[in-house]
């Protein structure tokens, strides 16, 4: 126990409500981990890998039907139904504890409750936070004990405060029907049960570092956003951060570890990581935006990764990581997923997949992913942070870093060029407002269905999406030296389906061209829609295929398409309603004019 009295009250009343065989509280200590670890592998929950290939390395396998955030049921519990917003789900307050307390109620007995304190951010930074997650499951402890600075650290840095987000999870009976994520906003807390799978159940992460972070942020003046952070660093050392919001599974991890292409290697040019999901980001006392991530590892999804997508990743996740779902080699006793690399374990390997089954790869069928891959398509690695060969200097620095340039970005066929510039913060919010993605045609359904996702945070904000619209506004209008605003698209493709710009390290390039923007060393065509690079500035040395052409192509801004997307545009703030800002529609209304 802690000599905090506001913890320890809460705890004493969530063992009433959940009447664990006993509580243990987690200190973050390394006999800790091991004692747990024993533990875990002892019932079978998790596995220890091979010790020579994949050292500290854990295996762990969630139930069939729990393998991802489940929107439908998260819930954000609110007084009064308008702070939640449309785009959110939406229970009231006290109906939510009353429907979740049944659920919770005696839910514990046999088994042991972990309460767990931890930090969103440095230990003692004012960035920093305070969260307190009581479980019942080991899986999670592990987890957070990467994902966060937790344990003793925490407790001290919390001191006799009462100013602790409260988590309280349970796996229940991993029922679907008895599944249930709710966020409190108005109290500090999260209740989330039913579930064992990484976003639903390490509650630092999206519900806290998102949900109650973003509301947070609006009360106190500063930004929590779904945003990797990066550092450019020039040849002469110099290094200057960018923040970057993609939806989920558009790269986002891949962008944040990205290696320059070899010639820019050759003159001195590098990347480092400050982190792969979440930006909290503050106004620093020099008028700047400075941002700091939260999170004390990645939880990367594994399908996709390999030694040339992003060798960073996947020597970060070497040692010391925890693999959910991925698919298993009984003989070496290791793991696999799919884009890993050619060499799949087979039947005589003993190959089982995700869900435990004995697997093959022959059988692998592209249409039926989910039935007949090895590794689960959004299968994870949650490893620590600092195993990562690129991270950045100022990763535990307790005012963050400053932030040169946000960069917007989504999944478009067609609609958004490579890379273009907001005139101004009020334009830029905007920008952000409509980003998108794009339905492809590797998914089953209608290819091209645009799916509005404002900043990347649609299943994030966890209060009303038009005040979060305004609380943009208001901080640009409070940020004396704010970053420039740009919006990428690495996902336009030819007439064939093809994408024609080679994304990845090569990304650096459009990277060097924000930076010299935003220092102003370099012009640009003004368009309808905003700054766009001339084709000649965007360096396409050593890039094999790609001309002038292909890069004037990238540049293009298309018209009708643009035209037709305001249409969406103004449908989907619509459905905002009567809290969207007028400032947007504005904005809005001067692109359709510009457009003609
Ligand atoms: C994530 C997500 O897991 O965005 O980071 O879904
Ligand atoms: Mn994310």
């Amino acid at each position: 126990m802690y000599k905090n009295v506001y913890v320890n009250e809460w705890v004493e009343q969530m063992a009433k409500m959940t009447q664990p065989d006993s509580i243990v509280w987690i200190d973050g200590s390394e006999e800790e981990r091991e004692r747990l670890t024993k533990q875990a592998v002892s019932t079978g929950e998790m596995m220890e890998l091979n010790r020579e290939k994949l050292p500290g390395c854990l295996y762990h396998r969630t139930a069939e039907n729990d393998v991802a955030r489940v929107e439908h049921l998260t819930f954000i519990c609110t007084s009064r139904k308008e702070d939640a917003g449309p785009t959110n789900n939406w229970m009231e307050k006290s109906a939510a504890y009353a429907k979740l307390g049944t659920l919770f109620a005696g839910c514990m007995k046999g088994r042991t409750m972990y309460v767990i304190p931890y930090i969103m951010g440095p230990a003692f930074s004012e960035f920093s936070k305070v969260g307190i997650e009581i479980t019942d499951s080991i899986y999670v402890v592990l987890n957070m004990r990467i994902m966060t600075r937790m344990g003793k650290v925490a407790m001290d840095m919390l001191g006799d405060s009462p100013n602790f987000v409260k988590g309280l999870h349970s796996k229940g009976e991993l029922d679907p029907e008895k599944r249930f994520i709710c966020h409190f906003p108005e109290d500090n807390a999260i209740w989330s049960i039913g579930s064992g799978y990484g976003g639903n159940v390490l509650l630092g992460k999206k519900c806290f570092a998102l949900r109650i972070a973003s509301w947070l942020g609006r009360k106190e003046g500063w930004m929590a956003e779904h945003m990797l952070i990066l550092g450019v660093e020039d040849p002469s050392g110099k290094i200057q951060y960018v923040s970057a919001a993609f939806p989920s599974a558009c790269g986002k991890t891949n962008l944040a570890m990205l290696i320059p292409p070899e010639k820019y290697r050759e003159k001195g040019y590098k990347v480092w990581t400050v982190g792969d999901d979440i930006a909290w980001m503050r106004i620093g006392a020099d008028g700047r935006l400075w941002a700091c991530n939260p999170e004390n590892g990645f939880f990367g999804v594994a399908p996709g990764t390999n030694e040339k997508s992003n060798p960073n990743a996947l020597h970060t996740c070497l040692r010391d990581t925890i693999f959910t779902n991925v698919c298993y080699n009984a003989k070496e006793n290791t793991i696999w997923w799919e884009g890993l690399d050619n060499n799949p374990p087979t039947p005589e390997d003993g190959a089982i997949n995700w869900k435990g089954e004995p697997w093959d790869y022959r059988k692998y069928d592209k249409a039926d992913k989910i039935n007949t891959s090895g590794a689960h398509p959004n299968s994870r690695f949650t490893a620590s942070a600092k195993n990562c060969p690129c991270l950045s200097a100022e990763f535990d620095s307790l005012k963050g870093v400053p932030v040169t340039a946000i960069i917007f970005g989504g999944r478009r066929a067609k609609t958004a060029p490579l890379v273009y510039q907001s005139f101004n913060w009020q334009h830029g919010t905007f920008v952000g407002s409509i980003m998108a993605s794009e339905t492809t045609a590797a998914a089953a359904g209608a290819v091209g269905v645009v799916r509005r996702d404002p900043m990347a945070m649609r299943p994030f904000v966890g209060y009303n999406m038009g005040d979060y619209f305004a609380h943009w506004l208001e901080m640009g209008k409070k940020i004396p030296h704010a970053p420039k605003i740009f919006n990428v698209n690495w996902f336009r493709t030819d007439d064939e389906g093809n994408f024609i710009w080679p994304g990845f390290g090569d990304n650096m390039r459009v990277l060097l061209w924000i930076l010299a923007r935003c220092e102003d060393k370099v012009g640009a065509v003004e368009t309808a829609i905003g700054y766009v690079p001339k084709a000649e500035d965007i360096n396409i040395e050593g890039l094999d295929g790609v001309t002038i052409d292909t890069i004037k192509n990238l540049l293009s801004v298309d018209v009708a398409s643009w035209k037709e997307d305001c249409k969406n545009i103004r449908e989907f703030y619509g459905v905002i309603g009567d809290h969207m800002p007028k400032e947007l529609y504005e904005e809005l209304d001067a692109l359709e004019k510009r457009l003609g």
